[in-house]
């Protein structure tokens, strides 16, 4: 028998990361007050503030609050458009005003902090002496901050230069300059960094810190002390900048989709199975030679889907369909008519919201975390799963909030490509051009099975 709702249920506070992430008191209860200052280390040109970045959009895709506090922002307020000059550390005047910037910096993250407006700060910044890093530790400290240094290093010149390139001579320090005189320019500014910059060492040891060698070829990991703390280390020893792209497409039309079921383990179409037979030459289009790899999920669509594919496959438990629970094979008129209360709870709250005896967005998420991991490490992989799934995934590397990612249109026979950037990801959509049905029901519309067509033009 199918249970009957209560509607309570899509408020109760549900599992999340933060619950497993708290500080242990040694009964596995995490304390409340757990706020870490993340003071990343290292030249100019080294991606902190991309890793940085990253890291709060991995974070707030964990509903994990979290926020980049960049000094350079503040410096610019005093000095918007400084030469390499500013930064010798033989110019009173530079240095004075460097300072200010990182002290104005740290009072609003530990007024951040102290309004409980988030767990984890990013002070980013060169942070590159010693005495600077014993401040920021000592001024922490006295607000029970955790500190982690991140230190980035990497001596490769190429990479430093393309660096500069790609994302400095466009700062807001050279705006309406020549490319290359900023270039130069830029270069000037990090021998001046050079000529003071300190490496974290032994005099350091009672530090919490990670250092990231050449992006990730050897990393050094010291006195980690806690569960969120590792999360974020972790994270960082996984990322790398080798170009790349990540392929999304759904399943092909299933029959579950044509009797607008939800859930279960339906076979694909007859249009799906001709979605599965064009895949590999949309995927040649926007692929080429590149040697891909394929994850799909268990349930036979996807694999049904994939089946043509000329690349080794790997099917994930993790990217099964979000499970609906009681409502699995039941049209949304179905569950509109039986549990009215409950289908109007997940229209006010679609990514909170927990089917009965299934899960909701945020459960998702939490099962997808392994996947974004694995997907950080990896390089070229097509990923063939479902609607809920890949929505989740699509907001984690577009930073779509909450509130709008269970709601997105994400069209059957329509394959997406991903490239992230320096600061974004790229995206690009190919129709198929075979017609489907649509899956998607707006917020707030009645339940009745769309005939829509999609995917068809
Ligand atoms: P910084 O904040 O250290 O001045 P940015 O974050 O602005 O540097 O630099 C971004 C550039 O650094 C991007 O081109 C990115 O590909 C590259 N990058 C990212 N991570 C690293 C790393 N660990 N080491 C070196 N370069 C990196
Ligand atoms: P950013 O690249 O983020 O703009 O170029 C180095 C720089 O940061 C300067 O803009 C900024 O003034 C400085 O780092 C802040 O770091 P320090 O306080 O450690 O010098
Ligand atoms: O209808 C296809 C489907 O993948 C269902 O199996 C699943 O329950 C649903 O989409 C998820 O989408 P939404 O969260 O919009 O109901």
């Amino acid at each position: 028998p199918v249970h009957s709702f209560s509607p309570k249920l899509s408020s109760v506070p549900q599992g999340d990361f933060i619950r497993h992430s708290r500080k242990t008191n040694g009964s596995g209860v995490q304390a409340d007050d757990t706020r870490i200052c993340v003071v990343m280390v290292g030249l100019p040109a080294r991606g902190k503030s991309l890793i940085a970045q990253k890291a709060v959009r991995y974070l707030h895709w964990l509903s994990i609050k979290a926020k980049v506090f960049n000094v350079g922002q503040y410096r610019r307020t005093a000095t918007p458009n400084p030469s390499a000059e500013f930064f010798d550390t033989s110019n009173p005047e530079g240095e004075r005003l460097r300072r200010a910037a990182a002290e104005a910096a740290v009072a609003d993250m530990v007024k951040w902090f102290k309004e409980r407006q988030g767990l984890i700060a990013f002070l980013d910044a060169t942070n590159s002496t010693k005495d600077r890093r014993r401040w920021i530790q000592e001024r922490c400290d006295q607000d029970n901050i955790e500190t982690l240094f991140v230190e980035s290093k990497c001596d490769d010149e190429d990479l430093i230069m393309s660096n500069i390139l790609e994302v400095k001579t466009t700062s807001p320090d050279y705006v309406g300059q020549d490319p290359e005189v900023a270039a130069q320019d830029f270069r000037n500014r990090i021998r001046n960094y050079e000529k003071v910059y300190q490496t974290i060492d032994e005099d350091e040891s009672d530090l919490t810190y990670v250092k990231l060698i050449n992006v990730g070829h050897q990393v050094i990991i010291n006195r980690i002390q806690d569960y969120l703390q590792s999360r974020v280390v972790y994270y960082l020893m996984n990322l790398h900048i080798k170009p790349r792209s990540i392929w999304l497409s759904r399943h092909g039309e299933s029959n579950f989709n044509l009797s607008g079921q939800i859930g279960g383990d339906a076979d694909i179409s007859e249009r799906g199975e001709l979605y599965a037979r064009r895949l590999p030459e949309l995927v040649a289009q926007s692929a080429g030679d590149t040697k891909l790899t394929i994850w799909t999920s268990t349930l036979k669509r996807t694999i049904q889907t994939a089946r043509f594919l000329p690349f080794e496959k790997l099917e994930w438990k993790a990217l099964d369909e979000l499970d609906s629970g009681v409502c699995d094979g039941m049209t949304y008129g179905e569950i509109e008519e039986k549990y009215p209360e409950d289908f109007k709870a997940r229209d006010d709250d679609k990514y909170n919201y927990r089917y009965l005896g299934g899960e909701s967005y945020r459960d998702v998420v939490i099962r997808l975390e392994p996947i974004i991991m694995e997907l950080e490490r990896s390089e070229n992989i097509l990923i063939v799963t479902h609607q809920a799934i890949l929505r989740c995934i699509y907001a984690y590397f577009m930073n779509v909030p909450q509130e709008r990612s269970p709601w997105m249109e994400v069209p059957l026979h329509t394959l997406i490509k991903l490239t992230p950037k320096a600061y974004k990801t790229e995206e690009e959509r190919m129709p198929a051009k075979i017609p489907a049905v649509s899956t998607f029901r707006e917020k707030g519309s009645s339940a009745k099975h769309q005939e829509k067509e999609e995917g068809g033009d």
